[in-house]
């Protein structure tokens, strides 16, 4: 199985419930490495890049807001099948539909307050772990 890495953030929700820890904790459980990690208040303008695939959605505003509202943990993980088996560490969008013993079902609040966010495809990973980190901030 090819080794892989995926981008990872620790959503304001959880950081402001100081969960950074717990998270990271639960990555690293399931066979994911921390390769780059840093702590960023994101703006409104980092925010809407981030997210502009979802531009056009109802929930747009609300998303930029609780993205801007605290520190956020930008984080490059690596390993065996990283992207999917992060997505399923996850859980699913929307926590009352999420797994047990999954991120979201053990610490998001909401839909809109997931903690967690994943790449979710090869392409999506690249130009994701490339928005926030140069080559040099990531150590393989
Ligand atoms: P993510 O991108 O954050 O890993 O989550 P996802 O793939 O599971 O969900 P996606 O459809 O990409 O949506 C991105 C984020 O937008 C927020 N959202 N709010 N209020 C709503 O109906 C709604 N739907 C989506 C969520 O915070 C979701 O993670
Ligand atoms: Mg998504």
């Amino acid at each position: 199985m090819a080794i892989e890495r995926t981008f990872s953030m620790i959503k304001p929700d959880a950081t402001k419930r100081n969960l950074t820890g717990a998270i990271t904790k639960m990555l690293e459980d399931a066979g994911l490495r921390v390769v780059a990690s840093k702590r960023v208040w994101m703006s409104k303008r980092e925010a809407e890049g981030f997210y502009a695939v979802h531009k056009e959605r109802p929930f747009f505003g609300e998303l930029v807001e609780g993205m801007t509202s605290g520190p956020t943990v930008v984080q490059v993980l690596e390993g065996e099948n990283a992207i999917l088996k992060n997505r399923e560490i996850m859980g699913a969008t929307n926590p009352a539909n999420a797994d047990e013993g999954t991120i979201r079902k053990t610490h998001a609040l909401s839909i809109g307050e997931n903690s967690v966010h994943g790449s979710d495809a090869p392409e999506t990973a690249a130009q994701e772990i490339k928005y926030w980190f140069s080559d040099t901030e990531i150590v393989g």
